[in-house]
């Protein structure tokens, strides 16, 4: 976890409203106003736990002190206040950094994080009414001067400054997600190779696959159709998600080979499923920290077992998401038919970072979806739960129960796995392999 000596920029949480509190003043002193200012100003520069938690509010927090934030308010109607009409729409309310820590950067790391949050959230243009002072600031951000606009106070005026959210900046981003997407993925593969160098692991995973999501991708709300009206939307559990990442870890040939013969699964096949729930569990650990590093957030989900108890179904279904990011598509057996196969396990992670999204490949991965042929998987059903029409996941589960029992020396394994074990789809894209032969 992250232990908050790294700078990093998160949301604010609502008991930190006094210390925002007293960076806007301190900011404010900074430049020497008349102490009757303040007055005025006493309510705007004051946070209130309910600013921060109906608002878009970020600190910059450095050795585990609050050096700066941000807040972008949503104004749905104008509003008139005194002699001003502020608009609706976004607004900069507020950006103020300790003044022993201006001119170090952290307004630009904060300005940088703002335009990811407007991409992520699909703001176009965020409006400001800055103080005299930081004009030149914002100005230099790339924001454009509009114009004077009356100030609370009398006889004063302050710049009204605009932001276009625009493709300029999408472009930069999408750069710096690049790069984010590509150590990314190299954290992913580089962790799962180290771990299976531990002496307690016997399974031996190969390459990973990662697909990185769109959060704002529409598919995502189509879920609550194709799954369940309950499953989630990134959103719901990251406020300021920006990327969904999916990665599949699959299992070696060695470990599929022994979960052929008998009714019930091999013990390498519960090993390898205990093993990896908690490569899954380590590798999202390890995720939250890279993420961290580079001030960003990260919403982890465990592999299985967070599935509603009398339906079966999950709230948040990795297979879908996976889809989603582009690795792969659903077989006949249920299972999503990745490049490498669908023996194996898939995770995935929710993270405010922006990144370019992968492509969803065209066609089918299953052969029976592709030209109606094999069938492999419901002929090995060991328990009547999969047909080629239907699937009845009780009687499934059922068979998982027993494993459970049998394997109970090596943890809980509620496995099985005997349609996708020794079938065309198990280790490769056959679809793939068949169009590749027919050249
Ligand atoms: C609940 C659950 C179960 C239940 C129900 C199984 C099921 N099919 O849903 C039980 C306990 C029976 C079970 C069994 C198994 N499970 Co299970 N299970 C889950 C869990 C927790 C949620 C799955 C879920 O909610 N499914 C939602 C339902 C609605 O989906 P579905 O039944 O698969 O049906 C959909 C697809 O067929 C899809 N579909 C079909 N064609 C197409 C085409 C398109 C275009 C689209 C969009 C969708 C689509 O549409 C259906 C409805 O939406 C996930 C972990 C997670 N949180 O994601 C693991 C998970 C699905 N299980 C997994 C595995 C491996 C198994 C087993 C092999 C057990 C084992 N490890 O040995 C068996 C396989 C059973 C089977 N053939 O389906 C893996 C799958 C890996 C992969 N490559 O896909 C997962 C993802 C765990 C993980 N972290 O890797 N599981
Ligand atoms: S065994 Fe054959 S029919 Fe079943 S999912 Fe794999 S490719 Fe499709
Ligand atoms: S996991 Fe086992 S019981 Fe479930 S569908 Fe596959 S073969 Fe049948």
């Amino acid at each position: 976890m992250p232990d908050g000596t790294n700078p990093m920029i998160r949301s604010a949480k609502s008991h930190e409203s006094a210390v925002l509190t007293e960076i806007s003043f301190a900011a404010k002193k900074h430049w020497n106003y008349p102490r009757k200012y303040f007055e005025i100003w006493e309510n705007e520069l004051t946070i209130t736990a309910d600013y921060i938690l109906s608002n878009d509010v970020f600190v910059f927090e450095k050795k585990s002190t609050i050096l700066g934030y941000y807040s972008i308010v949503e104004l749905t109607n104008d509003i008139k206040l005194s002699a001003i009409t502020i608009e609706k729409g976004f607004w900069l309310e507020h950006m103020f950094i300790e003044p022993e820590h201006i001119g170090h950067g952290i307004g630009t790391m904060l300005f940088d994080h703002l335009q990811q949050r407007c991409i992520a959230r699909g703001i176009g243009e965020v409006k400001i009414l800055a103080d005299p002072n930081a004009r030149g600031f914002y100005e230099k951000m790339g924001c454009t001067y509009q114009a004077e606009y009356p100030s609370t106070i009398k006889d004063r005026t302050t710049p009204l400054l605009h932001l276009q959210v625009n493709t300029a900046c999408r472009t930069f981003q999408k750069s710096k997600g690049t790069a984010m997407k590509n150590r990314t993925t190299q954290a992913i593969v580089d962790f799962v190779a180290e771990y299976q160098k531990k002496k307690d692991i016997t399974t031996r995973w190969g390459v990973p696959l990662v697909g990185f999501a769109e959060a704002t991708d529409p598919l995502f709300a189509q879920l609550k159709t194709a799954v369940s009206p309950t499953h989630a939307v990134p959103q719901d559990l990251l406020q300021h998600a920006g990327t969904v990442v999916s990665f599949f870890l699959p299992f070696p040939k060695s470990v599929t080979a022994t979960n052929i013969k008998e009714r019930l699964s091999s013990p390498e096949w519960a090993v390898g499923y205990i093993e990896t729930n908690e490569l899954i569990k380590q590798l999202s650990l390890h995720l939250t920290e890279v993420f961290a590093g580079a001030g960003e957030e990260v919403v982890t989900i465990p592999a299985t077992h967070n599935w509603i108890e009398d339906k079966l179904i999950s709230n948040w279904s990795h297979r879908h998401v996976a889809f989603i990011a582009g690795l792969g598509r659903f077989g006949l057996n249920n299972m999503l038919i990745t490049d490498r196969g669908c023996c194996g396990r898939l995770g995935s992670l929710i993270t405010s970072a922006v990144m370019e999204p992968d492509a969803r490949p065209e066609g089918e991965n299953c052969l029976y979806k592709y030209d109606g042929s094999c069938k492999k998987c419901v002929r090995k059903c060991v328990n009547e739960a999969l047909f080629v029409d239907s699937f009845d996941r009780f009687r499934c589960y059922d068979q998982l129960l027993k494993n459970v029992e049998e394997h109970k020396s090596v943890g809980y394994a509620d496995v099985c796995g005997k349609c996708l074990t020794v079938v065309p789809c198990s280790h490769i894209n056959p679809v793939k392999m068949k169009l590749r032969a027919q050249k």
